[in-house]
């Protein structure tokens, strides 16, 4: 078959993504013998437009739409993808005939929601790699039922990587500044607010580490040196985090990289080794640090496990990000005054604060709810902090000149990001403030 692979994702905050779910599964369709294309709206000003011309000019059996996002997660100024979505969804509708599969995380969270609106033929939820080529074979031998079906919790661990071919790997390697890697999926712990556990699973399928390894050998033949390893958590558990390490270093792949981090670190070792293996910074999803704010999320660490966290960076030299949420279940102002202040005392490069709970329907969060958890997003906001969230913040902040919110746009100046790219900066911007 034909197969036209679309990724719809075009958001540039904090940074354009490679679009590493949609690459995973062209792969897959390619492995199982079809001829597969990419359009990718990324970096495009008009992406309906220019995929209408491209529609015309190709014909294509089969329309896989890789839909990343749902929206940008940024209260109280947020924007929500859904109506370009469908702005991509009528395009191909006009220009081609081919029947269209969706899938993808954000897919994933809302699949019945987005099948309704969009209309598509199919929809895959979770991992694409064996459920689309399965669904591609089905339609081929007309036994495909329309709707949606599940891609199960496939084995990852040697399951290779994806060539990535049909993207524009330099453009993204300039503006991104690092190629993605995934190096396991499914996070066993479970944090009130979360998807990881639902999108991934709870039980952790790991990749070697000698096949991640020959993964970024791969890019660093073709002169690429930073990279982001999307795991849920890379430091959990901790004992894969230091194969994976160790890999790094046995192999001389002096490479530059990041990742996210649970903040609890076991022993100085594991900090020192990270450094060795040209870890450059963390980014820590500490969500709070008042003890009893970060019990309501069921973190696994404790106020203590982060500051022990954040000094044994500084030992090291290892730059730090926290990543907080404001404004969550039982959060006063007095509580939000603790999480600031500790984190102003553990001297983080930059804090990334969100405002409110962005809630999903699958999630333990979803039943303080009264209101429909939908495309659109809902916010959870403490009854105690919402009259005056904002200003106390703006008041609070005033002088924070490191901490970004996204939702109040602070701190976020995407011309600037897209100057430091072009002038060669790698790795994550919020190292460099
Ligand atoms: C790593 C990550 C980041 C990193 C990315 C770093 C990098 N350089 O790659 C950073 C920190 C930059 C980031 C930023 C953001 N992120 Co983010 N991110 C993730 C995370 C943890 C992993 C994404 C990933 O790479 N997965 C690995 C790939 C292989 O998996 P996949 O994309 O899901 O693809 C599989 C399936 O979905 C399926 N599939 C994919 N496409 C298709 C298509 C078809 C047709 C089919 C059949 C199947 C299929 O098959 C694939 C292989 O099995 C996810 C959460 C998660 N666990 O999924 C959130 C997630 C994608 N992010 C999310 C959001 C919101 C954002 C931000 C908007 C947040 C913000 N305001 O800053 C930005 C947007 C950035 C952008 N430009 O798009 C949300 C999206 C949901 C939502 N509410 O919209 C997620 C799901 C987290 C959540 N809250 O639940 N993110
Ligand atoms: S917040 Fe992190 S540690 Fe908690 S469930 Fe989600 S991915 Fe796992």
């Amino acid at each position: 078959m034909r197969i036209l692979i679309i990724s719809a994702n075009r958001e540039m905050n904090p940074d354009p993504v490679f679009p590493l779910g949609a690459a995973y599964i062209a792969q897959a369709a390619e492995n199982a013998g079809h001829e597969t294309h990419i359009f990718d709206a990324c970096f495009r000003e008009q992406p309906a437009d220019d995929l209408q011309i491209f529609l015309k000019k190709n014909r294509y059996d089969l329309i896989g739409i890789s839909l990343r996002n749902v929206d940008d997660v940024a209260f109280p100024q947020y924007t929500c993808y859904l109506p370009y979505y469908r702005e991509i969804m009528q395009t191909v509708r006009k220009a081609s005939n081919a029947p269209v599969v969706l899938g993808g995380s954000g897919f994933s969270i809302f699949p019945e929601i987005f099948m309704r609106e969009l209309g598509a033929e199919y929809g895959i939820t979770g991992d694409g790699e064996r459920a689309f080529p399965g669904l591609i074979a089905d339609i081929e031998n007309r036994r495909a039922k329309k709707g949606i079906c599940s891609g199960a919790d496939i084995e990852i661990t040697d399951s290779g990587f994806p060539l990535r071919r049909g993207f524009d790997i330099e453009k993204y390697y300039t503006f991104s500044g690092c190629i993605n890697i995934q190096t396991k999926r499914g996070c066993a712990l479970d944090c009130t607010y979360c998807t990881y556990p639902f999108l991934e699973g709870k039980k952790y399928r790991f990749r070697s580490p000698s096949d991640i390894a020959d993964e970024i050998l791969y890019w660093k033949e073709r002169d690429i040196s930073h990279f982001f390893f999307v795991d849920s958590t890379f430091n959990f558990p901790e004992k894969f985090g230091r194969e994976i390490i160790r890999e790094i270093i046995n192999r001389k792949l002096d490479i530059k990289w990041t990742g996210y981090f649970v903040p609890k670190v076991e022993d100085d070792d594991f900090i020192r080794l990270l450094a060795e293996s040209g870890c450059t910074s963390l980014d820590f999803g500490t969500d709070a640090l008042h003890p009893e704010t970060i019990r309501g999320y069921k973190k696994n660490f404790s106020v203590d496990d982060v500051f022990r966290a954040a000094e044994l960076c500084h030992t090291h030299n290892i730059k730090f990000n926290h990543s907080l949420i404001l404004g969550g279940p039982g959060e006063t102002f007095e509580t939000m005054e603790t999480t600031i202040s500790n984190a102003e005392k553990m001297k983080p490069v930059s804090v990334i604060a969100f405002l409110g709970v962005r809630v999903y329907p699958q999630t333990a969060m979803s039943s303080l709810l009264s209101a429909e958890i939908g495309i659109d997003p809902v916010f959870y906001i403490s009854e105690h902090v919402k009259q005056n969230l904002l200003p106390w913040l703006a008041e609070r902040l005033k002088r924070n000149y490191n901490w970004m919110i996204p939702g109040l746009k602070k701190g976020i100046d995407l011309r600037l990001f897209a100057k430091m790219r072009n002038k060669g900066y790698k790795g994550p911007l919020w190292e460099y403030l």
